[in-house]
């Protein structure tokens, strides 16, 4: 027999990268466009409060998500809490567990109770007909987030919405640039909430928007953005300080400038990534409808240990060793993270789903920072540690390499038979 040179970090090969690949690393637009707009900031002494180049930031968020208004936050978050209180929700509102914890802060932070609800398996947002079966008389609104960039707007929800009365807020942060058809993100629900945090595929470092076509919230949400301040010394509403700045508007708009740039490169790593991993069996890429405008910001794979022979965690650790951070994003599910692990249950409520999905998921770089070349390693390193699958176990078992992540819950959770 002939030795074979290893070819995977965690059984005694060179790591695949010298540098580590993340998830999330910021694109960078033209620099130089962007150094010309903060000297601009600079020489007119405008930093904030509406300045020329968030009111342009606004325009054009407006204009590419065909929603009638915008309103620039100084991050998503803040945004959903304002559009929260702006809508007046209280008492309950269902939200996906599926989701970061944001998401479902901005509600409690509001002194909103969430009401968790599964996910459908395919797109990973709210499965409607839970949605359904969790509306009781406590209940203000739905909060559906458009995950990775998929849409939830569909209209069975929005006719549930109507039917009993209920306020429907998108949490639209991963989908800016998304055009999905007549299920559009802004163009159904009350509002919608974008992220423009440096991990986005548009960013602006720090930043956020509300979008909507309501003029009557917009109005108040103008005045919420800026402690309710309605003149010089007249507060109209109660309000906080969650204004995006000059700086931030000015990558913001840099950004924008690149989005086609941004979004075809994502496209074909997306490509580069499905043509790759096809034949890797039990690492499912998640579909993407190719007719739409989509960002393509988020590289989402299922593991299925069964069929790859490892866990997600355990291929997530040997991955680690080859310099690649993917991440399990949303693991564990919002419903076991505090506060909300202890809240009273429902009556017969689980989530399935949302539990098996979380233990499945794993994210993979993407963005500017990859090249294709890159990613034909970085899938080809997969397929190797997946072909010496019971190898690359007995050996993370054994490994005390300081990068394996450091949590008990990376330990295998689900035994294999090979
Ligand atoms: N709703 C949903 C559904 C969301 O996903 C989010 C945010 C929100 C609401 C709230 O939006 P914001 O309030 O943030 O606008 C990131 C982001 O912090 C967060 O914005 C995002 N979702 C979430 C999904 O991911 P982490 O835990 O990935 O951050 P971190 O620091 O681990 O960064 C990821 C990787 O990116 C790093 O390993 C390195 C790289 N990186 C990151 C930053 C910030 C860089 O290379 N440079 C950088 O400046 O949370």
């Amino acid at each position: 027999t002939t030795l074979q040179r290893p070819d995977v970090a965690l059984l005694g090969a060179t790591p695949a990268f010298e540098h580590t690949l993340h998830v999330g690393r910021p694109n960078m637009p033209d620099r130089q466009a962007f150094l010309t707009r903060i000297n601009q900031v600079l020489d007119s002494g405008r930093l904030s409060n509406w300045g020329p180049f968030v009111q342009e930031f606004e325009d054009r968020v407006a204009e590419i998500s065909g929603a009638k208004h915008c309103i620039a936050t100084c991050n998503a978050t803040i945004g959903l809490e304002l559009a929260i209180s702006g809508l007046g929700m209280s008492g309950d509102v269902i939200v996906p567990s599926f989701t970061f914890i944001a998401t479902v802060h901005a509600l409690w932070l509001q002194g909103v109770r969430p009401v968790f609800c599964d996910i459908d398996p395919v797109t990973h947002c709210l499965d409607i007909d839970c949605v359904e079966a969790a509306i009781t008389s406590r209940t203000t609104g739905i909060l559906g987030v458009h995950l990775w960039g998929n849409s939830c707007a569909n209209q069975r929800l929005h006719d549930l919405a109507k039917k009993y009365e209920l306020k429907l807020l998108f949490d639209a942060a991963h989908s800016f640039g998304c055009e999905t058809g007549p299920n559009h993100p802004s163009h159904l629900g009350d509002a919608a909430v974008y992220s423009f945090h440096a991990t986005k595929c548009i960013h602006s470092f720090e930043g956020g928007a509300i979008v909507t076509n309501d003029r009557e919230l917009a109005d108040r949400l103008r005045l919420m953005v800026n402690f309710g301040f309605a003149g010089e010394d007249i507060v109209a509403h109660l309000g906080i300080n969650g204004k995006m700045n000059e700086a931030s508007a000015a990558m913001g708009l840099t950004s924008l400038e690149a989005m086609d740039q941004f979004f075809d490169h994502n496209r074909a790593n997306y490509a580069t990534y499905a043509a790759a991993l096809a034949d890797v069996p039990g690492v499912t890429l998640m579909p993407r409808e190719t007719n739409h405008k989509h960002n393509f910001q988020y590289i989402v794979t299922e593991v299925d240990p069964t069929k790859a022979g490892l866990t997600r965690d355990e291929l997530i650790s040997a991955l680690r060793l080859e310099n690649v951070y993917a991440r399990r994003y949303f693991y564990p599910g919002c419903h076991r993270m505090q506060p909300y692990a202890g809240l009273n249950p429902r009556a017969g409520y689980t989530l399935p789903v949302t539990e098996a999905v979380a233990e499945r998921v794993m994210v993979l770089p993407t963005g500017m920072a990859m090249s294709g070349h890159e990613i034909k390693r970085l899938c080809a390193c997969i397929a190797s540690i997946v072909r010496q699958a019971p190898a690359v176990r007995a050996a993370i078992h054994e490994c005390k390499d300081p990068r394996l992540p450091p949590f008990p819950a990376w330990e295998a959770r689900t035994r294999v038979n090979h």
